[in-house]
């Protein structure tokens, strides 16, 4: 059971987005808040931090891999955000139980279309296409948390490197990419692709672990060319497009920080989209990631600022010079908090805190820092469950007057009235 929070109709009427128009239907959860975001690619903006290390990552794949002369990597960073479930989930062989499909984590425009989640969405498309080594870099959408490192809409860098047996290993005759009990023109008569840790079935050992290492040591140079020496560690993780595969984390202020997800594509994808001949390696690294901790950027919703003060740090500089953010002025929080509660038939577990989130994040704008859970409590006569959260209110560019919060918070509380039905206490 979803709530119905959203100023967008839901059921059979049209939603029109950069002149397409879209049947909505139950899982429409699109704001107009997040499509007014659609067409600011910040990404490509001169100037803006994100855009610095988009074309320094573009920069060190073209020199670092060329072929006679021309850079092998093709760069595709306009690809349309609006994507099939298809390119999203299904091309990737994510389950159709898999829980980053879920409603409450993405942008549904109905129930066969979603904002990308993520830039691998293209992959597929891409390998079908005829190409081999590409990057894919744009903004992805999820709805999350609201703090100052989480923001609805993030930038990515995807990317795929694939090598037929004679450019892996150029050297060596007798070194192959599959297993000889798998034939490649028949990949769906191999199953069970991953049930051994250290590689897909129909892999070879030698093929993986070079491809592996080629993939490391790729990704750690281009950590090296943007932070210099930084602490690092490779974390096995699981995605369930690449098999095996890895997170790299740096260190970064006293912390472990996740960069970038990374693996040997699954074969099946390869043969279905592309070459059968091939093995290959692919990743996803976040820019606003990589940004905030190369300029020591405190606040993600600084990428969007317009304020002169932040973009002129970064307007004008050399591509590689060393940028420090100096804050402008820190203005101060103003902290509110707001109790309701819910209906009846809602529990603490079955109301969908990110419909609160994006309801708070649409009437708030962006002067709303952070949300947070404070207190949850259920009425031990009436059973009826109340939340608390705490809404942190921050003016990037100038101090807030708490009549002005008020005013705001007021809005948030009869907004949250009308769209959940609950009783603000
Ligand atoms: C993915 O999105 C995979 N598609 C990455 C991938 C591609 C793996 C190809 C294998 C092969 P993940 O959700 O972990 O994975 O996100 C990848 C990176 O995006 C993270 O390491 C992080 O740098 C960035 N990222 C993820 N979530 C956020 C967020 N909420 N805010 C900012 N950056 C984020
Ligand atoms: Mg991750």
């Amino acid at each position: 059971h979803r709530l119905k929070y959203s100023t967008v109709p839901k059921t059979d009427s049209k939603l029109s987005i950069n002149g397409t128009e879209f049947v909505t239907d139950d899982y429409t959860n699109v704001t107009p808040k997040i499509l007014s975001y659609l067409n600011r690619n910040l990404h490509l903006d001169k100037g803006n931090p994100l855009s610095m290390v988009r074309q320094r990552i573009v920069n060190y794949f073209y020199s670092s891999f060329t072929h006679r002369g021309s850079p092998d990597f093709s760069v595709y960073d306009n690809l349309s955000p609006i994507v099939s479930t298809k390119q999203n989930f299904d091309d990737l062989l994510i389950p159709l139980d898999h829980p980053s499909r879920v409603k409450s984590d993405c942008y549904y425009v109905n129930r066969s279309t979603l904002l990308r989640a993520h830039m691998t969405a293209h992959q597929s498309e891409l390998l079908r296409s005829g190409l081999d080594n590409f990057l894919m870099i744009g903004p992805v959408y999820r709805r999350d948390e609201i703090d100052s490192t989480h923001f609805p809409i993030f930038h990515q860098v995807d990317a795929v490197r694939s090598q037929r047996r004679d450019q892996l290993f150029p050297k060596n005759e007798d070194l192959e990419l599959f297993e000889p009990t798998f034939d490649p023109t028949k990949p769906h008569t191999f199953t069970n692709s991953i049930s051994d840790p250290t590689k897909q079935s129909c892999h070879t050992l030698e093929a993986t672990k070079l491809i592996e290492h080629q993939l490391k040591d790729h990704l750690l140079g281009l950590i090296k060319v943007l932070f210099g020496d930084i602490k690092y560690r490779w974390v096995d993780a699981y995605f369930p497009f690449t098999h095996p595969s890895w997170e790299l984390e740096i260190y970064y202020n006293n912390n472990w920080l996740e960069v970038l997800g990374c693996g040997v594509v699954r074969n099946e994808i390869l043969a279905k989209a592309g070459p059968n001949n091939s093995i290959a390696y692919a990743f996803g690294l976040g820019l606003e990631r990589l940004a905030m901790a190369l300029y020591k950027i405190p606040d993600i919703r600084l990428m969007w600022s317009n304020d002169s003060g932040f973009l002129s740090q970064f307007q004008n500089k050399d591509l590689n010079a060393k940028i420090t953010y100096k804050p402008v002025s820190v203005y101060p929080q103003c902290t509110n908090d707001i109790s309701f509660w819910l209906p009846g038939h809602l529990s603490i577990d079955t109301f969908m805190s990110n419909d609160f989130y994006d309801l708070v994040r649409d009437v708030g704008g962006d002067i709303v820092e952070q949300v947070k859970l404070k207190d949850k409590f259920e009425h031990p006569k009436s059973k009826k469950h109340s939340l608390c959260y705490s809404i942190v209110y921050r003016h990037l560019e100038r101090t807030l007057t708490q009549a002005e919060v008020n005013r705001v918070h007021k809005e948030i509380e009869t907004a949250a009235i009308s769209a959940f039905n609950v009783v603000i206490r």
